[in-house]
């Protein structure tokens, strides 16, 4: 679920270990039984989303770095990021509060173009193609298309279906002409550029069966993209063919929810970035990371 906090106004806690370079190993990720606890998938077809059972992964190949951080609003739940062209772009959720926004790619806390969505709205996924923008919203089965240049302006409102008839995330591979989407189901749904229409949907799969609740997507390679998984901080890299999942990436020292106070939420946003980085935040904290993979 996206929306059990509210906008908040302040957070308490200083990010003291932003700058702090950290190189995190990955070896067998052991989800606590919390976690499994709140998946909210709830396709009544398979019970694998209720159980407490243990998530494994075990390839110990990738580690990252933080290289730097930026500021990021605090007040932005944030659903999508996407960069491209140079530029830096935000999708924002809430009824009443979600847009699409370009924002300083050195300090996200400035807005340089902005547009609300209608009240009816809540924003999710955001991806960058051609110059374009592409937003999914949550629950309304719309999504909209936005030219970049010279400033954002709406130029198409689409409808769509999934699994589970919402919009979560939304990555696009350039290599196939296509978006890649999530929606709180196993699926990815992968879908033509030009008719935005299903093409094929492939389930995601890990050691122990069906994995639900993908958020925030990014593109990674040819075969591969990344994912949030909702209410963790967790990254998975998944196989696009396959839907097996290579990778899972551990994100919990980053700013560990004891330092998080009631005001930030989730971990969730990613993006690629310059020189081979990639952006990672969540929604309403107050900092995005640059980071390597090594
Ligand atoms: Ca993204």
């Amino acid at each position: 679920m996206h929306t059990h906090k509210k906008i908040h106004g302040h957070i308490l806690f200083h990010h003291g270990a932003a700058v702090i370079i950290s190189i995190l190993s990955l070896i067998c990720i052991y989800l606590p039984t919390i976690v499994e606890s709140v998946d909210i998938a709830t396709d009544s077809s398979s019970s694998s989303s209720t159980s407490t059972k243990q998530h494994s992964k075990c390839k110990n190949t990738v580690q990252y770095e933080v290289v730097g951080t930026i500021p990021s609003d605090e007040n932005a739940f944030t659903q999508g990021l996407t960069y491209g062209n140079g530029k830096l772009y935000l999708s924002t959720g809430i009824n009443g509060h979600s847009t699409v926004r370009e924002i300083s790619k050195m300090d996200g806390q400035t807005t340089l173009d902005n547009i609300d969505l209608a009240d009816e709205y809540f924003g999710e996924g955001l991806a960058f193609y051609k110059n374009k923008l592409i937003q999914l919203t949550w629950k309304k089965r719309t999504g909209f298309i936005y030219e970049t240049e010279p400033k954002l302006a709406l130029i198409k409102t689409f409808t769509f279906e999934t699994t589970r008839n919402e919009g979560w995330g939304i990555t696009y591979d350039e290599s196939k002409k296509q978006f890649i989407v999530s929606d709180g189901s196993e699926y990815l749904h992968f879908w033509d550029e030009d008719t935005l229409q299903e093409t094929h949907k492939v389930a995601v799969l890990d050691t122990m069966g069906k994995v639900r609740n993908l958020n925030e997507l990014e593109y990674y390679d040819e075969d591969r993209i990344m994912a949030n998984k909702w209410y963790t901080d967790l990254i998975y890299i998944i196989n696009i063919k396959s839907g097996q999942v290579e990778e899972i990436i551990d994100f919990s020292t980053l700013w560990p929810r004891s330092e998080r106070g009631d005001g930030a939420d989730v971990f969730n946003g990613i993006s690629v970035y310059d020189n081979g980085e990639f952006l990672v935040t969540g929604k309403l904290w107050p900092l995005m990371y640059r980071i390597k993979f090594i």
